[in-house]
C-alpha cells in the first residue's frame, strides 16, 4: 500500500516535471521564432541566419580555397553547343576595339591591359561541369590565364593581400564579388577562349571569369574593371537573395 502511494506521488511529480519542461521548450521555441521573424532582413534572409551563412563562408571559404579542385574531364566530353545564359551587362553597342581591362590598384591608380598583354601569359585550359543555380549543368571547355598567374606576373601582392576582388562589366550593370582564396584558386581563369576559339560575343568576349568552384552566377562575362577590397564588393545576385559565396 505504502509503496503504491509513493509511486503514485512519484508519477505525479514526473508528470509535473514533464509539463514544465514542455512549456520551457515550447516558449523557447516561440521566442526564437518571433526573434527570427522580427529581424532586419539582409537580402531577404534574417540576420541570424545570414550570420550562420557568413560563418559557413569563413569556414568553407578557407576549406574550398586552394586544395579543393573541381572535377575535370577530357576535352572529348565537352559539349559543342554551349548554352548561353544571362545577358545583364551585355549591351549590343559594346565597342570591343577600344576595350581594355581596367585594374584598380590599392593606391587608387588604374592599370590598363589589352588582350595582347593577357594572351602573352601562360595559357591554362579546363573542362569542367559548369553549374547554374537554375538547375542545369554542362561540361564545357575554357581557356585563359589563371588569375593567380596574372597576379604573380604583374606583382599584385599588395592587392592579393586583401580579402576580395570585385569585377564589373564595362557598362557596370553586372558585377560580382569573389573572396580572395577562390579568386587565387588554381582553376580560376581570366578566360578568353571557349572550345579552343575566342569567346563568342554573347559569352563574354573578349574576357570573362571562369571560376569552377562556384556556381555560374560568379563567372562574369565581359569583364571591364577589377578592383580589390577588404569589404565585400557589390554582387548582382547576392543583392537578389542568393548566397554571396555561391560555392558548390
Ligand atoms: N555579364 C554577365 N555575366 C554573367 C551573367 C549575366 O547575366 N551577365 N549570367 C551568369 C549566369 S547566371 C550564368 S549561368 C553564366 C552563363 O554563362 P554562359 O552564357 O557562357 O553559359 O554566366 C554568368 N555571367
Ligand atoms: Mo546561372
Amino acid at each position: 500500500m505504502r509503496e503504491e502511494i509513493i509511486s503514485k506521488k512519484a508519477a505525479r511529480r514526473k508528470t509535473i516535471i514533464a509539463f514544465l519542461l514542455f512549456f520551457l521548450f515550447a516558449s523557447a521555441g516561440v521566442y526564437a521564432w518571433i526573434k527570427l521573424t522580427k529581424q532586419p532582413q539582409n537580402a531577404g534572409i534574417p540576420k541570424t541566419l545570414r550570420k550562420g551563412l557568413e560563418k559557413n563562408e569563413q569556414i568553407f571559404g578557407a576549406a574550398y580555397s586552394n586544395n579543393r579542385l573541381a572535377r575535370t574531364y577530357p576535352k572529348s566530353e565537352a559539349v559543342k553547343k554551349v548554352r548561353v545564359n544571362g545577358n545583364v551587362g551585355m549591351n549590343k553597342d559594346f565597342d570591343a576595339e577600344s576595350w581594355r581591362l581596367n585594374l584598380i590598384k590599392t593606391n587608387g591608380d588604374s592599370s590598363f591591359f589589352t588582350m595582347e598583354d593577357i594572351r602573352k601569359l601562360p595559357k591554362t585550359e579546363i573542362v569542367y561541369d559548369f553549374k547554374c543555380i537554375e538547375g542545369w549543368s554542362q561540361k564545357t571547355w575554357w581557356g585563359g590565364v589563371k588569375f593567380s598567374d596574372f597576379v604573380k606576373h604583374y606583382h599584385l601582392d599588395k592587392e592579393a593581400a586583401l580579402k576580395y576582388i570585385g569585377l564589373i562589366t564595362p557598362d557596370r550593370k553586372y558585377y560580382v564579388g569573389i573572396d580572395m582564396p577562390s579568386a587565387l584558386h588554381p582553376q580560376t581563369l581570366l578566360c578568353y577562349e571557349m572550345n579552343g576559339k575566342p569567346l563568342p560575343m554573347n559569352q563574354g568576349y573578349p574576357l570573362r571569369l571562369i571560376i569552377p568552384v562556384k556556381y555560374g552566377i560568379k563567372s562574369i562575362k565581359r569583364i571591364g574593371t577589377i578592383f580589390f577590397s577588404d569589404q565585400r564588393p557589390p554582387d548582382y545576385w547576392a543583392e537578389r537573395g542568393y548566397d554571396y559565396y555561391a560555392g558548390h
